[in-house]
């Protein structure tokens, strides 16, 4: 097993895998930037590394200075969490040289998924559904244009170099054509540096589900059921549960044979993810395989008491599995939902500032990841997600229940948060129904745009402050429970003389 793991992440991931390094006797060694100098991965860790300023591409971002470091302090192996370097093939390569181990796929198998038509030459090729579509780039416009007519509009066109929605268009009608194709060319040469575009048919109000695999150095693969991410925004996942309402046994069944062959397709070991849009008819396609540890791991090792990240870290020191598929079982509901310093009523602008506030709800079925502390300042320099609160149940609905309960008990001041936008979505009835696709959030327009009355960030920390100052209570709802209208200017008439 390894000595010294160094961690090249920061926030709530660094600090779960500090945990898993933790419970296997692993010394765990984390980075920090100027700005998570009083982090609590920086606090939690064993070891912890001052790496630069607090740009990403200073710090967390800086391929030479990680490694180095790793090498200076004789670390055996780096987890990269999720983002930074979780999927840069390039990264992985010079650990791979370095003698150190990454504790995730080979740069081989992230290169492979890296290319989407390359991926969906690869599943076709492995009788994994794709959706309908070309495989290769398309070279003009001419012969894109026929290959539209044959399958029907609409079309969805995608950058090859891709993911996770940068650089899509969506075409209704030949007329639109086009256009449409010289501007996703543009954008996919900006974003990717490549300007490869491919086709797909477009599926119309398809939900986002995606299976999570497992695999050892020594070709034993596991899957470990679905999770659904439909409800979204923008393509940033907001709530995530385990297993999906609308997946019944026959379908998973199937979905997550085909997602067992996508990972041996491209040789793969460690934790990985098949994503796939299903339609109404639940018919599944390969969407995209994303090549590292998720956001929304906890779901699936709350309903099956599987540690992934342990899992991870005894997979890359060349350990079989520890379990087999035939010992895996669905057990209860769990659903996480991304708490995100953000305004919903002002278009979901970040919100930054320091953490006056912040406890987290506890108690039976809730699990917090969370990287946050009272006296953190939330800067634009990182992503805004302020904590994940995951909530398990025997069944969906006792989830739901749960959720709603740890929701009200978050108390979080000096930011805005999107905690009672969560609670809004928690108690409509198609939500409790299962009854959602990855339109809901858009089409139910849950945020009233009455952004008129809105308080700046600073009215409403000043707000706080003189609430303090006139003795009232600092943990009172009123004041900042976030499950509250706390930033509309009735309040401050109420509260602020
Ligand atoms: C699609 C689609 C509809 N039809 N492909 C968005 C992210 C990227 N991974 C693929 N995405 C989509 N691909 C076809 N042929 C709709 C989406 C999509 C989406 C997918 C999953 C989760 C949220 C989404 C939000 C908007 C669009």
């Amino acid at each position: 097993m390894f000595k010294k793991i160094l961690i090249a992440n920061r926030g709530e991931i660094a600090v779960r895998i500090i945990r898993a390094c933790k419970e296997l006797g692993i010394t765990s060694a984390a980075i920090y930037s100027d700005a998570d100098s009083h982090s609590l991965h920086t606090l939690l860790a064993d070891e912890s590394y001052y790496i630069g300023e607090s740009s990403v591409s200073s710090s967390y971002l800086n391929k030479e200075k990680i490694i180095n470091l790793a090498r200076e302090i004789k670390a055996d192996a780096i987890h990269p969490g999720y983002g930074f370097f979780s999927e840069n093939a390039d990264f992985i390569k010079a650990v791979e040289d370095s003698g150190i181990t990454f504790i995730g796929p080979s740069s081989e198998s992230v290169r492979m998924m890296g290319s989407k038509t390359g991926a969906r030459q690869l599943m076709q090729k492995n009788n994994v559904p794709i959706v309908p579509g070309t495989t290769e780039p398309v070279k003009n416009n001419d012969v894109a244009l026929k290959f539209c007519k044959e399958i029907g509009y609409p079309v969805l066109l995608k950058a090859s170099a891709g993911g996770g929605g940068k650089g899509m268009r969506k075409v209704s009608s030949e007329d639109e054509f086009k256009d449409a194709f010289d501007a996703a060319k543009r954008e996919a040469m900006n974003a990717f540096g490549n300007d490869d575009i491919y086709i797909e048919k477009y599926i119309e109000q398809p939900r986002h589900i995606e299976v999570q695999v497992i695999a050892d150095k020594h070709g034993n693969y596991a899957h470990l059921f679905e999770r659904e991410c439909s409800i979204q925004r923008r393509h940033q996942k907001i709530i995530e549960e385990a297993p999906s309402p609308f997946v019944d046994d026959i379908t998973r069944d199937n979905i997550t044979s085909a997602a067992i062959k996508a990972a041996k397709a491209c040789n793969y070991y460690n934790a990985g993810t098949i994503e796939f849009l299903m339609d109404k008819d639940k018919n599944f396609y390969f969407l995209e395989m994303n090549t590292r540890l998720q956001v929304e791991h906890p779901v699936t090792e709350m309903i099956t008491s599987i540690d992934l990240v342990n899992e991870q870290i005894s997979i890359a020191a060349g350990n079989k599995l520890s379990f087999k598929q035939v010992d895996l079982r669905i057990i209860g509901h769990a659903i996480e939902s991304r708490i995100y310093a953000e305004q919903p009523e002002n278009n979901f602008l970040s919100s930054t500032g320091k953490l006056i506030e912040y406890i987290e709800p506890s108690g039976p079925g809730v699990r917090v990841d969370s990287g946050s502390v009272t006296g953190y300042d939330i800067s634009l320099y990182y992503d805004p997600l302020i904590s994940k609160l995951i909530c398990y149940g025997k069944t969906r609905e006792a989830a739901i229940s749960i959720m709603k309960r740890a929701l009200k008990e978050f108390h979080i001041a000096g930011v805005i948060t999107n905690i009672f936008f969560l609670s809004e979505i928690f108690n409509q009835k198609d939500f409790y129904e299962g009854n959602y696709d990855i339109n809901y959030i858009e089409k139910k327009g849950l945020i009233s745009n009455s952004s008129s009355e809105q308080l700046t960030e600073m009215e409403c920390v000043a707000a706080l402050l003189a609430s303090i100052l006139k003795n009232e209570s600092g943990i009172n709802g009123k004041i900042h429970n976030s499950g509250n209208h706390i930033h509309t200017n009735k309040w401050l008439e109420q509260n602020y003389e």
